[in-house]
């Protein structure tokens, strides 16, 4: 497989201007016939190298002009024409396609009987001969043919120009997209749908038609996902003064998509579980998914679409600044700590480990062979990372300022991440030192910092070092720029006025500004540097990294009774979480250690008083508690080991959250008891925030495998009425085998047999059970007749949720990878994207002992030289083995 290089990147040679796509859709097959206006960037006589796959060629013709055989070249990924014509010329290209046989879910394919597409990122070349590239930005016309019955309802970008009935039960429908764009956000879509129809009034008093397709059956579903998007169109307009620039806007929900959602030009199309909500079938992590997905393909219109990624090396300038534009909306719409708390558990869950292991790579790569696989928690959440430091840096007023420059300068354009970086710092006239590193150097920073405090001349001094550790292809690193925001809290708990701070030989004046005069950003840019607060009166406690700054792992010298006097008192809410955090993990490597000796465990007493006075503290949210008493997940502890050891850390967590249980017993009780639901379901923070802390409470009393709380459980799963309750119960009751467990999952399933997204999660529970063996059970679930392999939704509930249970996937007899590697090989055949997806389970294998090790080598050993392997799998099993 060949490997594409950034600093190999070229101008194109030829651009397009116009694009006229006719689709002739049939139920064997799809002709699709192209005119594409072309010029040459400079004139001469390059050839026209076009890409392709899967494609039967039909005719091509240049400025009418039928081309025979020598005339063009062909092989199984390009269509060249060796000598074009000097100047503009018209190419037309006709192609035969298959879609009902397309199982890989990019280009055009067919779920459940609807037609659609999947272009980004290189998808539209297996609809037709282009220039698959995004800096080929053009104007579209699309006219769709097809059976009025079969696909009444016909949709492609911009606005409909025409539509009518043909002979032969036939109908037709042009469309046509005033904007420029690249073909990754071309779309069209056939089929049975029927819409919520919507309007939203823009800010400049434009109507703005909405419509949200799906089979007719799940149209009641849909209220969510419009509420969603006209909060989102509003808030764009009020955050960053963007208005939607066309009077349609169209979203389509479809069963079968690789991913989330796509932002295609005005037809955004969605994976149905991102769109379809109801209160009865929907949980509110799923209500809150919907809300923050909904925003994120709508906020692309502009950071994406209206301006685009010069190449796919850039795709953090449009994904990473639209992640930090969903959180932020996200945030505004509900709780902005309880949201950072998540945004940061999911970096340090996925991201971390993606960064320490062998597919590390900057937030802008430097290579790939199939781009699909740069879809990643590094491009996407670490690159939301960098442009939130943007902000911390310039503020919110900079920020924004920054922003517009960016629209300003390049609207209409395919740009690069350091275009964003120039408008940033142009508009601010701003100093970010080498803060563009942050896109081209892999993995997490780690900073050590150190601090005393002098009496005799009042002054706290902190020592950091940072260091960033050698990735795939990069040993040696240089410092980095962090901003490190910080405060001090006195004696009593309160943030102490912050005067001025030395640095580099300077005293710097922190206290003028009033807005920052209890915290302050320190600006880390070298390997070892001192800062040194003056006017310090009293030994302070210093919170570090408020709101998580800089996307960093932090090791400070804080005491255990520091980090409980800033988990009882930090100003910073983030930070107060923080601090529990640093403390689970701090016993939970102590107990591991103990386990792994033999030693009986014992549970620090004050680490159980820590949590009763959060548990009991009724100023604080109630999401936030419900946060602040999750213990730090398996997989992050593991990662904090010299060699991760499954079965000890999943025996202290266990023994933890039972002690935990059985300790604060009667709060968790009354936490319960006050808790329940007793109005209708409303997705608002309050509302949620109260079901969070109630299901968290029932899980913990349910580990206790006690008679009566098991009752508890099972009278919460009876008397539920939304699926936040009902999931939660039955996920509380699911922790122990025995028969009511087996009782309730059936009955569970009985009751939803008919709505796939429902049964999607009760195979998730399944998968993800702790139950020794459950690699069987989840076997046989492979052939329950409500699963399939073709489904992206189903493999990720049931084969990825398997790999997320870290005592099954990693069982000692190896049967966990066994059933991995041969799903993948397997899954290969049907859908190389979602294979590589799950083929990344094994990334870390070389964490774990030598058994385990030479085990899950076998396994990637026999996927790479399987026969007619996927270059998507290839490239993660071969970087996962290099
Ligand atoms: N921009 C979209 C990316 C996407 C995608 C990429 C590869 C393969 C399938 C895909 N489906 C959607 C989604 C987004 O980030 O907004
Ligand atoms: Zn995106």
């Amino acid at each position: 497989p060949k490997e594409i290089f950034l600093k190999d990147y070229k101008l194109p040679d030829y651009y397009f201007d116009s694009v006229d796509l006719n689709f002739l859709l049939g139920e064997e097959k799809t002709i699709v016939s192209s005119k594409i206006t072309v010029f040459p960037r400079v004139d001469g006589s390059s050839p026209l190298v076009l890409d392709g796959a899967d494609l039967k060629l039909l005719s091509v013709k240049v400025n009418g002009e039928g081309l025979k055989n020598g005339d063009y070249h062909l092989d199984s990924r390009h269509l060249t024409i060796p000598s074009p014509p000097s100047g503009t010329f018209t190419l037309e290209i006709v192609t035969e396609i298959y879609p009902q046989k397309n199982t890989s879910l990019e280009g055009l394919y067919k779920s459940s009987g609807i037609f659609c597409t999947q272009c980004e990122a290189e998808g539209f070349r297996k609809i037709t001969f282009y220039q698959d590239r995004p800096d080929i930005m053009a104007k579209y016309t699309v006219r769709i043919e097809a059976d009025k019955s079969l696909y009444p309802v016909l949709l492609s970008n911009g606005n409909l120009l025409e539509q009518g009935d043909l002979e032969g039960g036939k109908h037709y429908a042009l469309w046509e997209d005033p904007f420029k764009k690249p073909c990754y956000l071309f779309a069209l879509v056939a089929g049975q749908l029927e819409s919520r129809d919507d309007t939203f009034v823009t800010c400049s008093g434009r109507n703005v038609s909405l419509r949200i397709w799906t089979p007719a059956q799940d149209v009641h579903k849909t209220a969510h996902a419009m509420y969603s998007l006209k909060a989102a169109m509003k808030w764009d307009e009020d955050v960053f003064g963007l208005e939607y620039d066309l009077d349609l806007f169209n979203i389509v929900a479809v069963p079968d998509f690789n991913m989330g959602a796509m932002e295609n030009k005005s037809l955004n199309i969605f994976n149905s579980k991102l769109v379809l909500a109801s209160p009865e079938t929907a949980s509110d992590a799923d209500y809150a998914a919907i809300l923050g997905v909904i925003g994120h393909e709508y906020f692309h219109n502009w950071t994406g679409n209206r301006v685009t990624c010069r190449d796919w090396f850039q795709l953090s300038l449009k994904e990473g600044l639209t992640v930090f534009r969903d959180q932020e909306f996200s945030s505004d719409m509900g709780s902005r700590t309880v949201k950072r708390i998540a945004d940061v558990s999911r970096l340090r869950i996925s991201q971390f480990p993606q960064d320490a292991g062998p597919m590390a790579h900057p937030v802008r790569p430097h290579s790939y062979i199939k781009m699909d696989n740069f879809y990643t928690v590094t491009v996407y959440e670490k690159g939301a990372e960098v442009v939130r430091m943007y902000k911390t840096l310039l503020g919110s007023q900079g920020f924004r300022k920054g922003m517009d420059l960016y629209f300003k300068r390049h609207d209409g354009q395919a740009v690069t991440c350091e275009d964003f970086f120039a408008a940033m710092r142009d508009a601010n006239d701003a100093d970010f030192a080498n803060f563009l590193q942050w896109y081209s150097q892999a993995g997490t920073p780690l900073v050590k910092v150190t601090s005393s405090y002098d009496a005799a001349a009042h002054t706290f001094t902190l020592k950091f070092s940072q260091e960033v550790p050698p990735t795939p292809g990069q040993p040696v690193k240089e410092p980095m720029f962090i901003p490190v925001v910080s405060g001090l809290l006195d004696p009593s708990g309160k943030d102490m006025l912050l005067s001025s701070v030395y640095h580099d030989g300077a005293l710097r004046s922190i206290a003028n500004n009033s807005e920052l005069a209890y915290n302050t950003i320190l600006r880390l840019t070298k390997k070892e540097e001192e800062f040194v607060f003056t006017d310090i009166h009293e030994r302070p406690v210093p919170s570090l990294l408020r709101g998580f700054s800089a996307p960093i792992r932090l090791e400070s010298d804080l005491s255990d009774s520091d980090l409980f006097f800033l988990l009882a008192h930090d100003s910073d809410d983030f930070n107060r979480w923080e601090a529990g955090q640093v403390l689970a993990r701090k016993l939970m490597l102590s107990l591991v250690v103990d386990f792994q000796q033999g030693k009986p465990l014992v549970l620090n007493p004050k680490f159980v008083q820590g949590l009763r006075s959060i548990l009991c503290d009724s100023s604080l949210d109630k999401e936030f508690i419900a946060k602040a008493i999750t213990l730090p997940g398996e997989g992050e502890i593991m990662d904090m080991m010299e060699v991760a050891d499954p079965d000890a850390v999943h025996a202290v967590r266990s023994f933890i959250r039972k002690q935990l249980a059985s300790e604060l017993k009667a709060d968790f009780l009354s936490l319960v008891e006050n808790n329940r639901s007793s109005e209708e379901y409303v997705f608002n923070h309050a509302n949620m925030a109260r079901r969070a802390l109630k299901n968290i409470a029932l899980a913990y009393l349910a580990s206790l495998e006690d008679q009566e709380l098991t009752e508890l459980a099972l009278h919460e799963y009876k008397t539920a009425t939304n699926m936040t309750d009902q999931f939660a119960a039955l996920a509380a009751i699911a922790q122990n085998p025995g028969e009511i467990h087996d009782e309730v999952l059936a009955d569970f399933y009985n009751k939803w047999r008919d709505d796939f997204l429902v049964v999607n999660k009760w195979f998730a529970l399944q998968a993800m059970s702790d139950v020794p063996g459950n690699v069987e059970n989840v076997r046989n679930l492979l052939s329950h007749p409500a699963y399939d392999l073709h489904n992206p939704n189903k493999v990720y509930s049931l084969i990825g949720g398997f790999c997320s249970s870290p005592v099954n996937f990693h069982a000692k007899d190896g049967s966990g990878y066994k059933f991995l590697g041969e799903i993948v090989v397997q899954l290969d055949k049907i859908n190389p994207q979602v294979a590589s997806r799950m083929v990344s389970a094994f990334s870390r294998w070389r964490r774990y002992d030598e058994t385990r090790q030479n085990l899950a080598k076998a396994q990637l050993e026999m996927i790479v030289s399987a026969n007619g392997l996927s270059e998507n799998v290839f490239e993660i099993a071969s970087k996962c083995l290099a």
